[in-house]
C-alpha cells in the first residue's frame, strides 16, 4: 500500500471492475486518475455522482497519455494489444489488472478456477460446500462481484473465478488449489490462436500449491511439474465408479457419495462436480459436507435450466452457451432415447470456428432455428436449418415444430451482445416468449 501512495497511477476502464478499484483506492486514499476509451463509459454516471473531483480522461486512448505513469490497473475488457497499451509497457510503465492487485494484498487462503465451461458452476458448488463446512466465504472474480470489493472483509476463504483476461495481467496468485476446467476455443477475437488463449490460462497454475487438471482435455494439464491432482470420468484422481449398478463420486479409487447426491443434472456437472472434491481436496472436509452441498444445489439460472413444460413439449435456457463447446455439452445433456431436439442458436460468434458444431447437429438435433449476427454460419452446417429475426420468432417457429416428447433447447453457441446487453437479458426473453405464449 505504501507503494502504491508514492506512485502515479491510471485506473484504466471504467466498468465493474474499474469502478471497484476506484471505490478501493479511495477508501485507501491513494491518488489514481481514471481513463476510458469511451466517452460515455459504464461507470461514469456512479463517477460522478460519488466523485465528483477525480482526474478523469474519457475518449480516444490516442490522447490519454497511458505512458506517463508508474502504474496502470487496466480492465479486463481492454486488450493488452492496445497500441497505447502497448507503448506504455514500453515505456516501462507496470500494467496489471484488479486481480493482481488484489493478490498482492491479500493474505487469506484463495481457490481458482477457469476454463472454457463451467467455471461460475464450480466456484459456486465450491462455495456452497465450504459454507457446508461452517467457513465464511467469498465468491469473487469474472463471476460478477470484483475481487477489490471483498479484500477487507472478513472472510475465511476467496473462491475466485478467473477469466483468460484476467490472468493476463495476474502475476503474484498463488492459490491453495487452482483449476482449469477444460478448454475449447472462445473469445478467438481477442487472441491469435488456441496458443495464446490456453498460455493466459496456464498463468493460473504458476503459483498454485495444488494444480487441478482434466484428465480427459490434455490443454489443461500443468506444463512444469508441481504438485497436481486430476479428475474426469475415469482413470483420474477424482472419478466415477459403479458399484452394483449404483454410480458414485470417487477419490484415488475410494467411493465417496452417489453420483444421485447431486442434483444438478447432466454429464458435465458430474465432472464438475469432481473438480470442486479435487479443488477442496486440501481441506479435508467429510463426505456429508459434499452430500449436504451438493443436494441443495440448483444449478445456476440461464445454464440449461428447466423453463416449462408444454403439450409434452420441455424447454431449456442455456443462454449462457456463449461457445461451441458449452452448446455441444448441452446438446449432449440433452439427448435422450425418446423425442427430439429443437435447437435455437445464433448470436455474436467472437471469431468462432464453429464447425465441430456440425457432426451434434447433424447427430442429435432434429431442428435448427438461428438469428442473430453470425445466424447464417451456423444454419450453413445443417440441411434444412430455418433462420428469422428474433427470439419471438424462434420460439414461435420451435412450438410449431415440436411434437410430444420434443425438447426446445436455446444454446446459442455465441455471445447475446449483438442483440442483447447480455447473455441473462437473452435468456430473460427465451423465457418469456416461452412462458408467456403458455399463458
Ligand atoms: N471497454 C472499452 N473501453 C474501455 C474499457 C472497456 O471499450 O476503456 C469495453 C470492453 O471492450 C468491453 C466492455 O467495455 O466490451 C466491458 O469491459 P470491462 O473491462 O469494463 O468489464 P467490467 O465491466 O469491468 O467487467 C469485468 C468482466 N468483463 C470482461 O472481462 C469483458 C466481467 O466478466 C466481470 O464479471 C467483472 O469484470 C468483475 O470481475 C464478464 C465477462 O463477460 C461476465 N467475462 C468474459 C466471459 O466470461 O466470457 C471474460
Ligand atoms: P462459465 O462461467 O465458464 O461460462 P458456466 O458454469 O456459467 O461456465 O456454464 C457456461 C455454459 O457451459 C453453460 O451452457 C453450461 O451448461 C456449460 N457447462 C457447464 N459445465 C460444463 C463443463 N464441465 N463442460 C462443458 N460445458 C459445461
Amino acid at each position: 500500500l505504501t507503494q502504491l501512495q508514492s506512485q502515479r497511477i491510471i485506473v484504466l476502464g471504467l466498468g465493474v471492475s474499474g469502478l471497484s478499484t476506484v471505490r478501493f483506492l479511495q477508501s485507501k486514499n491513494i491518488n489514481f486518475k481514471v481513463v476510458d476509451s469511451r466517452p460515455n463509459p459504464a461507470g461514469s454516471e456512479e463517477l460522478a455522482l460519488q466523485w465528483p473531483h477525480l482526474d478523469t480522461y474519457f475518449g480516444d486512448l490516442d490522447g490519454a497519455d497511458l505512458a506517463n505513469c508508474d502504474l496502470i490497473v487496466i480492465s479486463p475488457g481492454i486488450a493488452l494489444a492496445t497500441p497505447q497499451v502497448q507503448a506504455a509497457l514500453a515505456a516501462e510503465v507496470e500494467v496489471i489488472g484488479d486481480i493482481e492487485l488484489f493478490a498482492r494484498l491479500n493474505t487469506k487462503p484463495v481457490v481458482a478456477v477457469t476454463g472454457s465451461n463451467g467455471k461460475s458452476t464450480v466456484v459456486t458448488l465450491a462455495a456452497e460446500v465450504l459454507e457446508a463446512a461452517g467457513k465464511k466465504v467469498a465468491l469473487a472474480g469474472n463471476i460478477g462481484t470484483p475481487v477489490l470489493d471483498v479484500i477487507d472483509e472478513n472472510i475465511d476463504i476467496f473462491v475466485l473465478e478467473l477469466s483468460s483476461f484476467q490472468l493476463e495481467t495476474t502475476s503474484s496468485l498463488t492459490p491453495v488449489s487452482a483449476c482449469i476446467l477444460n478448454l475449447c476455443e472462445d473469445h478467438m477475437d481477442r487472441y491469435t490462436g488456441m496458443e495464446s488463449y490456453c498460455a493466459a490460462k496456464q498463468r493460473i497454475y504458476v503459483g498454485a500449491q495444488l494444480a487441478v487438471f482434466n484428465v480427459d482435455d490434455v490443454l489443461t494439464h500443468p506444463l512444469n511439474q508441481q504438485e497436481s491432482v486430476s479428475f474426469g470420468a475415469y482413470d483420474a484422481d477424482f472419478h466415477l465408479s459403479e458399484v452394483n449398478t449404483e454410480s458414485f463420486f470417487s477419490a484415488h479409487s475410494q467411493v465417496v457419495l452417489p453420483v444421485s447426491a447431486l442434483r444438478a443434472v447432466g454429464k458435465h456437472n458430474q465432472l464438475n462436480a469432481l473438480a470442486v472434491m479435487a479443488l477442496l481436496s486440501p481441506f479435508t472436509l467429510s463426505s456429508d459436507i459434499f452430500h449436504k452441498a451438493f443436494q441443495s444445489f440448483q444449478g445456476l439460472e440461464h445454464r440449461c435450466q428447466f423453463v416449462a413444460e408444454q403439450d409434452g413439449v420441455e424447454f431449456f435456457n442455456d443462454s449462457k452457451a456463449t461457445n461451441v463447446g458449452a452448446t455441444i455439452s448441452s446438446i449432449e445433456g440433452l439427448t435422450r432415447k425418446t423425442g427430439r431436439l429443437i435447437l435455437i442458436a445464433g448470436g455474436e460468434g467472437k471469431g468462432a470456428d464453429f464447425s465441430p458444431l456440425t457432426q451434434y447437429l447433424n447427430q442429435y438435433v432434429a431442428e435448427l432455428i438461428c438469428f442473430g449476427k453470425d445466424a447464417k454460419q451456423i444454419a450453413a452446417l445443417k440441411d434444412g436449418a430455418h433462420l428469422v429475426t428474433c427470439m419471438a420468432e424462434a420460439v414461435s417457429l420451435a412450438k410449431s415444430l415440436a411434437t410430444h416428447h420434443d425438447r426446445v433447447l436455446l444454446a446459442p453457441a455465441c455471445a447475446s451482445l449483438d442483440m442483447y446487453p447480455n447473455y441473462m437479458a437473452r435468456g430473460e426473453e427465451f423465457v418469456n416468449c416461452v412462458t408467456g405464449a403458455l399463458r
